[in-house]
Parts: structure tokens; sequence; C-alpha cells
């Protein structure tokens, strides 16, 4: 699938106030700094599409981008503001917790929550424990580990292996994933044509 172009819809802190649940929808979820915002940049190539930042908990709300391919269909890619972020108060992460919450559980046209890892580290818990949520409201979901130019080829084996390992402490089967760097866009093609193909199933329903 190839992109014809890309653009900035709208930022809410509710799924109540999100664009009309109208063509099918991709959230990119993860750890804050884990590499959202860059990897929408990359997939959609362009640079300034979604705000990235090297300090942790730059995206803080639910945030819409129009996307529409080269045949003619539309969808939306979403940006999620990551969890793991140190320097909140309690009711702002309550509030967070809601706002993720209400979106995953309850956005009717996401078809695909995108749970990015980092490739760098070993299996984190808060990762985990997230999908673990994830799989008790019964959210599809695949895995993209990030920011593997970082790494030797070795070591991104390494940690995939381990993070799909420990998965199967609560799930029988890995899930589908995708190995990517926003840096040397590896990957890109792979999740492009993910998408292309939930898009055209999208349509069938
Ligand atoms: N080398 C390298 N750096 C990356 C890659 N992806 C992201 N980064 C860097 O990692 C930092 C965080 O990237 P963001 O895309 O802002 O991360 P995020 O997950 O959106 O973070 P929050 O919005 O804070 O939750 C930035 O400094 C990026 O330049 C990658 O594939 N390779
Ligand atoms: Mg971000």
């Amino acid at each position: 699938m190839e992109i014809i172009s890309s653009h900035y819809i709208i930022s809410n802190a509710s799924y109540t106030d999100c664009p009309a649940p109208d063509r099918p929808e991709y959230a990119f979820f993860g750890r804050s700094n884990v590499g959202k915002s860059s990897l929408i940049n990359m997939i959609c190539n362009n640079a300034k599409l979604a705000k990235t930042s090297g300090t942790p908990g730059k995206t803080q709300l639910i945030n819409h981008f129009g996307v529409v391919s080269k045949n003619k269909k539309s969808w939306y890619l979403v940006d999620l503001p990551g969890y793991g972020f140190a320097k909140v108060s309690q009711s702002s992460r309550r509030r967070w917790e809601q706002m993720i919450e209400g979106y995953i559980r309850k956005r009717e046209n996401l078809v695909c929550l995108f749970m990015l890892i980092d490739s760098r580290h070993e299996p984190q818990k808060a990762d985990l424990d997230f999908l673990y949520q994830l799989g008790k409201w019964e959210t599809p979901f695949v895995l993209v580990f990030t920011k593997t130019d970082k790494n030797k080829p070795a070591v991104t084996t390494k940690n995939v292996e381990a993070f799909l390992a420990a998965m199967t402490l609560h799930w029988e089967e890995p899930p589908p994933y995708f190995i990517t760097s926003a840096m040397t866009k590896t990957g890109r093609k792979p999740l492009l044509d993910y998408i292309g193909s939930l898009n055209s199933n999208f349509s069938r329903l």
C-alpha cells in the first residue's frame, strides 16, 4: 500500500469528542519515548506530522491524523500519550488512565492497536502488564519493536525473542510483530501492507 496524503485533524481528551468513526482506525501506543510519534511520521513520510521530542511525555492527548492511500481509501492514524512517565501526579495519572481505557474500549472503528516496544531493552513489566490488560479487554493488537537502528541485529533478535517468550505466560500464540526503525525506515513496507490488508477487511464488513 502507498500513502498519497496525510494531515493532522484534531486532538481530544476523550473518545467521545473524536472524529466520526466512519473509516478504519489504527492507534499507536506504548511507553513514553518509545517512538510512537516518530513511527507515525515515518509511515506517512511526513516528518512534521506528529510532534516528537527527546523528553518523555510529549504527546498528551488523543491525536487524530487523516491518511489517504493510493487506492483512494481513507483511514485514521492515532497517536496516543504513553505510559511510564514518572513525573506525574496521581490525579493526572488517573485522568490518563480514563482517557486511554475509554478510547481503547469504546472507539468503535479501532481496528488494531499497535503496541510499541523498545527493542533495546529486555522485557519490561510495564509493557507486559499493559498487554495483559489488552487481553482482558479483548483488544486486537500487534507488536512493533522500535529503534532497532540503535542495536546490533543480534541484540534486537535476542530482545524480541525474550519478549515473545515472556508473553507465553498468558498467550498461547505470539501476536504478529514488526521490526522497525523510524530513523532508517526499516519495517515501513510490512507495516503499511498490514494496514492495507486490514483496511480491505474493514470495507467488507
Ligand atoms: N535512533 C532512533 N531514535 C528514535 C527512533 N524513534 C524515535 N526516536 C527518538 O526517540 C525520542 C522519542 O520519540 P517520540 O516519537 O517523540 O516518542 P513517543 O513515544 O511519541 O513519546 P511520548 O509522546 O513522550 O509518549 C525522540 O528523540 C526520537 O527522535 C528510531 O527509530 N531510532
Ligand atoms: Mg509522542
